[in-house]
């Protein structure tokens, strides 16, 4: 590690930035200057950084990992590069001595939302572990101009507004002109034969620029430095196009066009497809400018491609990066003159993928027409690709067996990307233990059966420096003072077990309580600052904070929370813990019924807050625009954390995971990595409810009847009536309770909430009863805690080092 810079030298650097970029004094400045000054000194520390870790690749000629994802949920960076950078200190210190106040300049730097929630979360805390153990990685991505919308709820309803982070985002970023890259759209192809060797030649395109904006990630306590590459779209056309011969004027106006909207903003769906023309050109696009630049730059170094696997892994973070295969392929055959079966053998001996959903709506399936449009030579090659890979299948199973059409590339006119990626990487994995299995022996069984090795898991984690130490600074002291009183358990995460040893010494269990009853009033004291909204810090915090979608079953928690309501009005004396039900959740702009579900929590919100029978028992809250920087509040005061998808249907989920590295208790189904955590802690840990996977499966194939429970439940039928009669606000629901009852034209009750509703209600009591003993409940908090140490990205990018890309990292 370099040296410690002092508070007067991290002052003298902050004072210099402020004066050449801003022309400001300390005194002159905002709190928006201080932070881009404080970000241009530490990115300053990992640029150089970064440049000595580039040079020991060159030298050593290891094997890079290369992670392609169409998002990164980078949240902020500035608290966290310092932080693991050694310097957060000094530059603390020197903040307060330029007279700010250091937690204000952090609160000034804007979200890097750069996607939706888990699969872009997970790649950017991959990127961190990767950096943390010293493995050459590069995240590859789209530099959106926008990210995920500002969520507003206005009258009870989510309006969407531009999130514009580059504002003061642009702060990290280093724009490397020089290595731009081409990328071809549109045209025609057109072949010259020369014996049995094609060149094909293609015309009539249109060209985009990508512009690599690189963003520096700092490792923990090491000077390895990453980068995070981020394209822009530029054209290549001069802004004055009255240079341009009429023939050439369309085809400048068309670049222009095209350029302007490639980046401009992220899809806000989340496990959701939609075939629009302008998502494809996204994919396209910063695949083709990765697999450029990063072949450009093998070549430079060894001369050939030959070798290519050898010094690169192509990690496609899900299908989105899928084009990678035949871009690759492209490059080798029309660029480089190679063979169809060498390029074949180097692509798939270096691309991997990773499966992040089962759910069917999710699974990318490109239109032909589209497709051949947008890209008639990747076309040509993954017709290439689906034809002798169907022969292979023929061969093996064949013709006409049902598994040929099952796992065709192109079947129907359309191309389906998760068959393309199973058919060309060496890799493919789940991400949990679960969900691999469901990979294996469900959704990508013939796969499975034809080359089983393939088939790996690496169950997720979540960087634990970030969303354990830095926002939870008391229980990181907690922690170092009951293990070895060093910052130890930073890099071995698996560490954390020693608190176990502290499981039944009170002192230790009544100061872990403290912690989370101070972390709940601070928490308490934002929302008042930014909402108004007080919050009952004496009531058990309740917490469901994720996307909003139908599997992940917002709607049962809500049905559960209006049966409470109900008895309590009913009587006064119904005996329960006092509740504060917290909810987070973006929902997809034209997801309909995420919609209501929103609107109807924050019916229920308003309602419970305007009973004054509910006073100090019962709050529902709506927490306004989820995001990154919110969670890192959140997750410290939470003390329930809710998991309750439909078992079989989360991949992994990673919430879970920082709410349980925070000292949350756990409500939840067996799904996911619900599985594995209750692996971990036993059934004494964890309030497991809910039917299995298994039992899902089951009880769908024999026929689910969601009319009978409701029909034998008096209080889902008191809860269906509620809901359609409506709420003080004048809403009503009956349009959900048809889902539920009915099915209002498509399956009733798809994610079976009245199936599971009884068991929940009973998970739910056992909550309230242990609540009641704190002793105990601080013990299974303290358990919980000191069996997280599997959910660290370390293990999880350990695992992936190991049994999929290769490569050393640091012990
Ligand atoms: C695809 C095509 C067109 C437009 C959008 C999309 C799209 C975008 C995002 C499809 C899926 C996603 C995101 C999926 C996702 O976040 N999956 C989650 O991944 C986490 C990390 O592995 C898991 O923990 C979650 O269980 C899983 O839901």
């Amino acid at each position: 590690m370099a040296d410690p810079f002092s508070k007067d030298q991290m002052a003298q650097l902050i004072l210099a930035k402020l004066r050449r970029n801003f022309g400001r004094t300390a005194e002159q400045a905002t709190k928006a200057h201080m932070f881009q000054a404080c970000a241009l000194v530490v990115r300053d520390i990992m640029s150089t950084n970064n440049i000595a870790s580039e040079k020991l690749v060159q030298l050593g000629q290891q094997r890079q990992v290369h992670y392609l994802s169409m998002e990164f949920l980078m949240g902020r960076s500035l608290e966290k590069n310092a932080f693991n950078l050694g310097v957060l200190q000094p530059m603390k210190e020197a903040i307060k001595f330029l007279g700010f106040d250091p937690g204000e300049i952090f609160e000034a730097e804007p979200d890097a939302g750069l996607g939706n929630g888990g699969l872009g979360r997970l790649a950017a805390c991959y990127l961190e572990a990767m950096t943390t153990l010293e493995i050459p990685a590069t995240g590859y991505s789209i530099c959106y101009e926008l990210g995920i919308f500002k969520q507003k709820i206005v009258d009870g309803q989510q309006v969407e507004l531009a999130d514009n982070w580059l504002d003061l985002g642009d702060a990290w970023l280093i724009t490397r002109t020089d290595e731009t890259e081409e990328v071809k759209f549109g045209g025609r192809i057109i072949d010259h034969w020369e014996g049995n060797i094609n060149h094909p030649e293609h015309v009539e395109y249109t060209s985009v620029l990508a512009v690599p904006r690189d963003m520096p990630v700092a490792g923990y306590n090491t000077d390895h430095t990453n980068v995070l590459r981020l394209w822009d779209a530029k054209s290549p056309t001069p802004v004055d196009m009255s240079l341009y011969s009429s023939g050439d004027y369309l085809k400048a106006v068309e670049q222009q066009a095209m350029a302007e909207v490639i980046a401009k903003v992220l899809y806000p769906d989340d496990n959701h497809y939609e075939g629009k023309s302008l998502r494809l050109r996204q994919q396209y696009f910063f695949v083709s400018a990765t697999v450029q630049s990063i072949m450009r730059k093998h070549r430079a170094q060894y001369g050939t491609l030959r070798n290519f696997h050898e010094k690169h892994v192509i990690q496609i973070n899900d299908t989105h990066p899928t084009l990678a295969i035949p871009e690759m392929m492209r490059i080798l055959l029309d660029e480089e003159g190679y063979e169809w079966d060498e390029a074949w053998s180097i692509v798939t001996k270096t691309v991997a993928y990773t499966n992040h959903t089962v759910l069917a709506e999710a699974l990318e399936r490109w239109p032909q027409q589209l497709f051949e449009s947008l890209l008639p030579r990747i076309w040509n090659i993954v017709c290439e690709i689906a034809h002798r890979y169907q022969l292979e299948l023929e061969r093996h199973f064949g013709q006409g067996d049902g598994r040929v059409a099952r796992m065709a590339i192109i079947w129907d006119n359309e191309v389906r990307m998760a068959n393309l990626c199973i058919c060309a990487c060496y890799a493919v994995n789940g991400v949990s233990a679960l969900h691999s299995e469901i990979l294996k022996h469900d959704v990508f069984a013939d796969a499975y059966r034809l080359e089983p090795s393939k088939f790996k898991n690496v169950t997720n984690g979540i960087d634990h420096r970030r969303w354990l130490s830095e926002i939870n600074p008391e229980l990181d002291k907690l922690i170092r003072d009951c293990t070895d009183g060093s910052d130890d358990y930073l890099i071995h995460a698996y560490k954390l077990k020693e608190l176990e040893k502290h499981a039944d010494d009170a002192a230790v269990l009544e100061r872990l309580g403290q912690i989370k009853r101070d972390n709940k009033l601070r928490f308490a004291d934002y929302i008042k600052a930014e909402s108004g909204i007080l919050l009952n810090t004496d009531a058990l915090f309740d917490v469901q904070v994720k996307r909003l979608h139908e599997y992940k079953r917002q709607l049962l928690n809500v049905l559960h929370i209006i049966y409470l309501y109900q008895h309590m009005k009913e009587d006064p004396h119904f005996d329960f813990q006092p509740r504060t039900f917290l909810f987070g959740a973006k929902a997809a702009p034209g997801y309909y019924v995420a919609k209501r579900i929103i609107r109807l929590i924050n019916s229920v919100a308003n309602m419970v807050a305007n009973d004054p029978a509910c006073k100090d028992r019962l709050q529902v809250a709506f927490l306004e625009n989820y995001r990154v920087s919110l969670a890192e509040k959140l997750m410290p005061a939470s003390e329930l954390s809710e998991q309750i998808s439909t078992a079989g249907k989360e991949a992994s989920g990673t919430g879970n995971m920082k709410f349980m590295m925070n000292g949350a208790l756990t409500i939840g189904t067996l799904d996911g990595a619900n599985v594995e955590m209750h692996e971990q802690v036993g059934d004494d840990n964890i309030f497991i409810f809910g039917l299995t996977a298994q039992e899902v499966s089951d009880l769908k194939a024999k026929g689910y009847h969601a009319y009978d429970y409701y029909m034998n439940n008096p209080d889902l039928k008191w809860i269906m009536k509620f809901l359609n009669d409506g709420f003080p606000d004048g809403e009503s629901y009956g349009d959900l309770t048809r889902r539920l009852i009915s099915g209002d034209g498509c399956p009733a009750d798809e994610y079976l909430l009245l199936a599971d509703f009884e068991s929940y209600k009973a998970a739910h009591e056992r909550v309230g009863k242990v609540y009641r003993d704190p002793k105990r409940w601080n013990k299974m908090s303290l358990i919980n805690i000191a069996r997280s140490g599997i959910f660290a990205a370390d293990r999880s990018i350990c695992d992936y080092a190991e049994t999929i890309w290769d490569v050393p990292h640091r012990a």
